[in-house]
């Protein structure tokens, strides 16, 4: 075991070779894999010092102390640069003293930040937790307090102004650096700035009290158990029992769900829904009217003319009207799909209920009924084919073919828990090393609880032409082994262990020479779209089988049946459920690209124009509790369709038909995944605009209509 303290690491020399167990699927896999464990196991006993990685400053298992101590240390040299770079006389400048000493100081400091920071995430220590939460919590004021310098924003303009030549990396990093600093008013007068933070400061309480209004909702229904008929009993004894015979149903979305999705009761179904539709009703409208003007008026002091410019100007769509554009093109081009998906819906509530009309608390429960007739998909049964050693070994073997990469694990290394696994990451061809990852997969008391990928250091290039390599964490919340026996893996978690293995490779084979341009700090737009590609591979049977073996006999992969249902039920109801979120990223996109639009007419005129005629249920008011809306994806809702449509192209024109083709997967790499990390996709003037890169990776321009065909 690792004893006290590793503040202050010597380097070590190369990391030890781990075992390689990567280009086996199957039972010859899951033997090397048990073997590589052991070999972990017994490395880990023999090793009372273990290694530092090579190239990697993120430091692991750091105590209470020295975090609260490493945070300190972070913001004092980060003071002292930036104090110095304010130094600089306004006719001195030069790219050495001015931008190197930022680019190099966001580049180093960012790994030991993630030290301070990740443990809050991973620790097992209460302490450590806790010291961590509030060193994030300086590391972030410090962090704002930077990003409002106007001394140092001078300073850069200067340098900007001043021409000096650059590469078109280091102009657009540049560039960044500016339009970061103006994003904070840093460019207006001290009054008007003042007012941008107030009006900032507004916002947040603001879009804080609407969420925090959904959170306390405590509303509830009472039911009798006939009026709550189809709802399994396992779920009906979780409900809490107010008198004899009645049940609360909560207006959580997991109550909700539940009777949407198999209550019986139509009635029932269409209070739930109207219940649910009305949460904060009072309260929440007022506060989007709010925010919606606080945020027009902020962003016109920032020089846009509505606040959905200043979302999209970082953003692949660039301007509202092409967001708009966008949506409707798609809603109109699902029509036909989604009017032939809701007459199965009709006709069976016909002979389930009669001559009712159909509503849209009726959706969830015709369709559950639909998938179950249809679909002989028993997803419990189906985790028998997913060991998580078996998952892994194939998710490696795949993304490994595919992108020319070779992993290793290394035994030795320090890590903070005895679960977490490290590997190197090598390009196939070279040997160079790429970067490193991080395996955190269990679940365990006080960790954090979604599955995601945290980046621990960025790739960059120092001034003297040191690069740094990139290094991933990817966490995930899997049941370990019980008895031995190796945990099994529901199908979801596969397809987001697939979809974070897309970040972490992309986060690994980026080639930057900015830190802050590296990593998945691509345009947002884009930054999903390499992994939802990569989901694709959880629905084809070839890549499926490499992925998959009966837990009792491995060599027994699933059936091609099963493959064929589970893409089925990929796509069942596709195109209504999509227009139901096209209609709320219709919604976002309107209210914050136009001036006082009413947000209750709003909803009423978009609901049936985009439903089929499907009006909203009464009362109910869904800007009263769209939280994405109101913070973290306002004026962006779009972004998640968006990224998906074109994940959709890529898959289908480029990859479907070879799954493992490493020359496509090559392509994708060096193009795509170092989407404006290289120069090579740079144009002089700055960053390619993503349109034209992924044109030139199709071949022609991307298109919605292979999504709509998928459907
Ligand atoms: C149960 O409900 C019935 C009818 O609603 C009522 O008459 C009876 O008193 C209740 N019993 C108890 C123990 O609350
Ligand atoms: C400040 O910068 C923004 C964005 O670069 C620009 O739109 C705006 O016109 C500038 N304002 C002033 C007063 O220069
Ligand atoms: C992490 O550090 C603590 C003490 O700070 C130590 O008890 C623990 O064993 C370390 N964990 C690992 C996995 O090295
Ligand atoms: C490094 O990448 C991460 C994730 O992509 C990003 O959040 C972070 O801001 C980047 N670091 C720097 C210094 O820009
Ligand atoms: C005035 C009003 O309706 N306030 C409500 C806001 O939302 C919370 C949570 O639902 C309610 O508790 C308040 O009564
Ligand atoms: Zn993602």
């Amino acid at each position: 075991m690792e004893s006290e303290g590793n503040g202050e690491k010597k380097m070590s020399s190369k990391p030890k070779k781990g075992s390689n167990i990567i280009p086996l699927t199957g039972a010859a896999a899951l033997l090397t894999l048990a073997v590589s464990l052991a070999i972990t196991a017994i490395n880990n006993r023999r090793n009372s010092k273990k290694k530092d990685l090579r190239g990697c400053n993120f430091r692991v298992n750091l105590s209470a102390s020295e975090i609260l101590k490493l945070a300190d240390r972070i913001i004092a040299k980060s003071k002292e640069v930036h104090d110095a770079v304010a130094s600089v006389p306004l006719d001195k400048v030069t790219y050495k003293n001015v931008i190197s000493p930022l680019a190099e100081l966001e580049a180093q400091q960012f790994p030991l930040a993630q030290s301070c920071v990740v443990p809050k995430l991973v620790s097992t220590s209460d302490k450590v937790r806790k010291a961590s939460a509030e060193a994030e919590k300086k590391i972030d004021a410090h962090s704002s307090s930077c990003s409002k310098r106007e001394d140092v924003y001078l300073v850069v303009k200067a340098f900007a102004a001043k021409g000096e030549w650059m590469g078109p990396e280091a102009r657009h990093y540049v560039h960044c650096l500016i339009r970061d600093f103006e994003r904070n008013g840093l460019n207006l007068t001290a009054t008007k700035r003042e007012e941008v933070q107030r009006l900032r400061a507004q916002i947040d309480e603001l879009s804080f009290q609407y969420v925090q209004n959904l959170n306390d909702d405590s509303t509830y229904l009472l039911f009798r158990e006939n009026e709550l008929a189809g709802v399994p009993t396992e779920f009906l004894k979780t409900l809490e029992e107010v008198e004899n015979g009645t049940f609360k149903v909560t207006s959580k979305s997991h109550h909700v769900a539940a009777v949407l999705e198999l209550c019986k009761i139509g009635k029932t179904r269409r209070l739930v829904a109207m219940a649910y539709g009305k949460r904060c009703a009072n309260v929440n409208l007022s506060i989007m009217e709010d925010l919606v003007q606080v945020r027009h008026k902020f962003a016109r002091l920032l020089g846009y003319s509505h606040y959905a410019d200043y979302a999209l100007n970082l953003r692949m769509a660039k301007t509202s009207s092409k967001v708009l554009e966008f949506l409707e093109d798609l809603s109109s081009s699902l029509s036909n799909l989604a009017n032939k998906e809701l007459a199965v819906l009709k006709e069976l509530k016909k002979q389930e209920e009669g001559e009712l009309p159909f509503g849209v608390e009726d959706l969830l429960y015709y369709v559950k009924k639909v998938e179950q007739q249809d679909f002989d998909v028993d997803f419990g049964a189906l985790k028998q084919y997913f060991p998580v050693n078996l998952v892994l070994s194939g998710i490696f073997k795949i993304f490994q073919d595919l992108f020319g990469l070779r992993f290793e694990e290394i035994v030795d290394a320090d890590v903070w828990h005895s679960d977490v696994q490290v590997f190197s990451v090598f390009d196939l061809s070279s040997g160079e090393l790429l970067g490193y990852f991080y395996l955190d997969m269990y679940t365990r008391e006080g960790k954090y609880g979604q599955t995601c990928m945290v980046s621990l250091q960025n790739g960059s290039v120092e001034f003297s032409g040191t690069r740094q390599i990139p290094v991933a964490l990817l966490i995930s919340q899997l049941q370990k082994d019980i008895c031995g026996i190796s945990s099994l893996l529901r199908f979801s978690e596969v397809v987001s262990l697939f979809h974070e293995f897309g970040h972490v490779v992309q986060h690994l084979c980026n080639r930057a020479s900015f830190a802050r341009l590296s990593g998945l700090r691509v345009d947002p737009d884009f930054v999903e779209i390499p992994a939802q590609v990569l989901e694709n591979w959880c629905y084809e049977s070839f890549s499926l089988k490499l992925i998959s073996g009966f837990h009792q006999d491995i060599t027994k992969p699933i059936k091609d049946e099963i493959c064929k249902s589970l893409k089925r039920w990929r796509y069942s109801f596709s195109a209504l459920k999509l227009k139901q979120e096209v209609l709320c990223c219709l919604f976002d996109q309107i209210i914050h690209s136009a001036e006082n639009v009413d947000i209750v007419e709003l909803f009423k005129h978009l609901h049936p124009k985009v439903m089929l005629g499907l009006p909203m249920l009464e009362g109910t008011n869904p800007a009263s509790c769209f939280p994405r809306c109101a913070i973290g994806y306002e004026a962006a809702c779009y972004s998640r369709i968006w990224s998906e449509v074109f994940a959709a192209d890529i898959f289908t024109s480029k990859f479907r038909d070879g799954l493992l083709n490493q020359y496509v997967g090559m392509q994708f790499r060096t193009k795509l995944l170092l989407l404006f990390t290289s120069s090579e996709v740079l144009a002089p003037g700055g960053a390619k605009d993503p349109i034209e890169i992924l044109s030139d990776f199709l071949g022609r321009e991307p298109s919605i209509q292979t999504f709509i065909d998928n459907k």
